[in-house]
């Protein structure tokens, strides 16, 4: 369990700190909402899976903060490129995919705008947005993150690329490649680890010998931030800084590490109880950043009551409205098993 300083970073009921950051409460009410969607969202493909409809299902609960403030402030930004990973819904949302691609991506139909419904859930890239999910093999995305951030400097392009991975990707050898090139050409890029002690099974302290992966940028001659991700705000800051460095003349990469955690068993597919213990999971309960930016929105009063039932009927229905479409979209028609496959 992380010690974050709970409610340092939020400001004072005089000058809460979003407003100081230039975020009105009524964004913060759009944030919230986009939130509570990504939560119900994830809880209803979880379901599809029991219900032996959606095959494999990489839950984001406790990842929502930081996958929401880095796409924040992203989009924000307005010109930036994202090499997302598995468990970054609440980006994908605020990059304008809907919840209805969501679950047909999970479904793997036909309408799937990443593939066709002819990969691994979500795979691919579509064209109309700035971001390629390269693959699930774990760290695959950093070399090539990184390659995309040195060809827009080679282009002039004041694009900025982003890439997310978890604990477990930056033990990838990739990842020191993809760091080490980075530093050495200065690379626009922005590396964000979500580090949620565990990849499937296997904890932080098996893996590296060190508490804070931060600390491993120094040695590729560029800064690393250790940042509480289960804060939305926090978050935002951070990336929105390490965004501003990469396009400066003699910037280049920010290491951030985001301190998330892990609500969910690693998939669907696994069974967490043979190697997590009950009080471990409740810390993690602790700190999910959902209870967090609904307690900071209520204690300033941004967050009433009934805006709360609200904002939590509004994500329902349009999780059943995603549902009901999705389910009734066709899987992919056999005799198209050869579109979009490579052939000499
Ligand atoms: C190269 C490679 N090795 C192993 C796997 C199997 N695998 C899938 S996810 C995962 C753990 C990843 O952990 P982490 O990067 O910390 O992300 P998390 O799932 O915890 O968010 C592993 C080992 C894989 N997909 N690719």
């Amino acid at each position: 369990m992380f010690q974050t300083g709970e409610g340092a970073s939020l400001g004072t009921e005089a000058m809460p700190l979003h407003r100081s950051l230039g975020l009105t409460d009524e964004a913060m009410l759009g944030l919230y909402a986009k939130m509570t969607l990504t939560r119900a969202l994830d809880d209803r493909l979880w379901a599809l899976n029991r219900q032996g409809k959606a095959p494999l299902v990489a839950s984001c609960q406790g990842v929502e903060a930081a996958s929401l403030g880095v796409g924040l402030a992203a989009k924000e930004d307005g010109d930036c490129f994202l090499f997302p990973y598995y468990r970054d819904m609440a980006l994908k949302l605020v990059f304008g995919i809907t919840p209805m691609e969501l679950v047909i991506g999970h479904l793997g139909k036909e309408g799937d705008s990443f593939n066709g419904g002819r990969q691994f859930l979500l795979q691919g890239a579509s064209t109309d947005r700035p971001m390629i999910q390269t693959s699930n093999v774990v760290g695959s995305n950093l070399c090539q993150s990184v390659g995309y951030a040195i060809g827009c400097k080679i282009l002039g392009e004041k694009t900025v690329t982003l890439v997310s991975f978890g604990d477990g990707g930056s033990s990838q050898g990739e990842c020191h490649e993809a760091m080490n090139f980075a530093g050495v050409h200065k690379a626009p890029v922005v590396f964000v680890c979500y580090n949620n002690r565990l990849a499937i099974s296997v904890p932080q302290e098996k893996q590296m010998a060190i508490k804070d992966l931060a600390d491993r940028a120094a040695g590729y001659g560029f800064p690393g931030r250790v940042v509480d991700g289960t804060d939305l705000l926090e978050v935002y800051q951070n990336v929105k800084a390490a965004i501003e460095r990469a396009r400066e003349e003699s910037g280049g990469p920010t290491f951030l590490e985001m301190k998330v955690e892990r609500l969910r068993p690693h998939t669907s597919d696994d069974d967490d109880t043979r190697y997590r213990s009950a009080e471990d999971l409740e810390a993690s309960k602790g700190r999910d950043p959902l209870v967090k930016l609904r307690s900071y929105l209520t204690n300033i009063g941004v967050l009433t009551t009934s805006q709360e039932e609200r904002i939590r009927g509004e994500a329902r229905e349009e999780v059943n409205r995603a549902t009901e479409e999705a389910e009734k979209a066709e899987p992919p028609d056999p005799s198209t098993l050869m579109r979009h496959v490579y052939s000499p």
